[in-house]
């Protein structure tokens, strides 16, 4: 495969105009996005994407499960597409960039492409998967998680929200139920360009992470029952406290993951108290707990902990509790050769880079089960993420884009 020339480069001004158009969409109360999956943002933004997509000459397919393709020929259509891409989902107070910028930083290499008058011999295919966040329908990376043979289709289309949605359902409202069966797409590979989300890149001052693995992730929905009763006129000894129960509970994720430092992470993110009346003891309190880790034994060591330690609360609270595993995958090692592909693109471009473990899911994590798949990830302000004051600058999403660009370029073959 040859390599593009280290001059060639992406369009820094074209790329950013694009991310700040798209940012328009779903505004935030802060400065950031709420596009949450099957809104009416989200279907504003799909469409606004398509419209570029074709706009690009592409050819735009959707599947049932409303993920988004968009594809360029190659010399030779017969070969295995490139995939490339990310989610334009976000959190309920994301930022402009998650996902974001892998989305529309493959459209910006599509439009160089065009510049150039470049056609690689593979297709090129741009992808958008729906429902990476999980926030609104749970798990996260939902879509890609149907693309890669994890969960059935009906199971997907009977996930619901806060107030009994169902996903199927919402995604035939906003008018993005595709009839492409999920997953009958060859992949001969995928990148994925993603903001870090942490820290690291950042303090050291480094342009691209080269992300070698990505660390495994469990989410367990607890549900903590006691009894109702009067905040004022119920002694203590009588209290079956669910909302205490949870607060213990809160504590002990918290102390787990840190016992296993630096390869660990827990916290709970998403709470319920019911009736969440200010004079009732919660009767009942669920959660979901989020814990990951690098290390598969670490993740499994700190599941069975908290399970235990949830029984222990449980008893010593006279309240009674379950736990379903919501979501999960073990940690993932990327393509070694796609990889490769990527820290010689930053070598060859004169960016520093640094390997790299991500600290977040992403949609590259399921599809590197079906096809070699590899990440490139850029530093982001203060290592913020899932904050509306998430923040990256031009030039670090030029970087990562001029990296995918060549990535891509040189697995297509020109
Ligand atoms: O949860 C995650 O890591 C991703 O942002 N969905
Ligand atoms: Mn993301
Ligand atoms: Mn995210
Ligand atoms: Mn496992």
């Amino acid at each position: 495969m040859t390599a593009p020339g280290e001059n060639l480069r992406i369009n820094s001004e074209r790329l950013w105009d694009a991310l700040m158009e798209m940012a328009k969409i779903g505004p935030g109360i802060a400065g950031g996005n709420n596009r949450q999956t099957l809104t009416d943002a989200d279907g504003e933004g799909r469409a606004l994407f398509r419209r570029w997509c074709e706009a690009a000459g592409l050819t735009v397919g959707v599947d049932q499960m409303g993920s988004i393709f968009a594809r360029r020929e190659g010399t030779e259509p017969g070969l295995d597409p490139v995939y490339m891409g990310s989610h334009l989902d976000t959190q309920p107070t994301g930022g402009k960039f998650d996902g974001v910028l892998g989305v529309l930083g493959g459209l910006e290499v599509i439009r160089t492409l065009d510049d150039l008058g470049i056609r690689t011999r593979r297709p090129i295919v741009l992808v958008s998967w729906s429902n990476e966040e999980g926030t609104r329908f749970v798990p996260a990376m939902l879509a890609s998680g149907v693309f890669a043979g994890l969960h059935p289709l009906d199971w997907a289309y009977d996930r619901t929200d806060r107030d009994g949605k169902r996903y199927g359902d919402e995604l035939e409202r906003i008018g993005w139920k595709g009839e492409e069966p999920v997953g009958n797409r060859p992949i001969h590979a995928m990148f994925e360009l993603h903001i870090e989300q942490g820290p690291i890149l950042e303090d050291e001052g480094i342009d691209i992470g080269v992300v070698t693995h990505g660390q495994g992730l469990k989410w367990l929905e607890v549900t903590l029952v006691g009894r109702e009763a009067h905040t004022g006129s119920t002694p203590m000894y009588k209290r079956r406290n669910a909302g205490l129960g949870l607060a213990r509970v809160t504590e002990l994720v918290h102390e787990v993951a840190m016992d296993y430092q630096p390869y660990a992470v827990g916290a709970i993110g998403h709470m319920d108290l019911y009736p969440n009346s200010r004079n009732i003891i919660p009767g009942r309190a669920t959660a979901t707990i989020d814990i990951r880790s690098p290390d598969k034994g670490v993740l499994d060591e700190m599941d069975d902990r908290i399970r235990a330690g949830i029984l222990t609360i449980a008893e010593a609270l006279d309240i009674t509790a379950t736990v379903e595993q919501v979501g999960h995958f073990d940690p993932v090692a990327f393509d070694p050769g796609c990889v490769a592909t990527v820290r010689a693109a930053a070598e060859r471009l004169g960016y520093s880079h640094r390997d790299i473990v991500s600290g977040a899911g992403h949609d590259a994590c399921w599809i590197n089960r079906v096809a070699p798949t590899a990440m490139i990830m850029c530093p982001c302000v203060d290592g913020l993420s899932h904050n509306e004051a998430e923040e990256i600058y031009p030039d670090w999403a030029a970087a990562g884009t001029d990296v995918l660009f060549h990535a891509v370029v040189e697995t297509a073959e020109i």
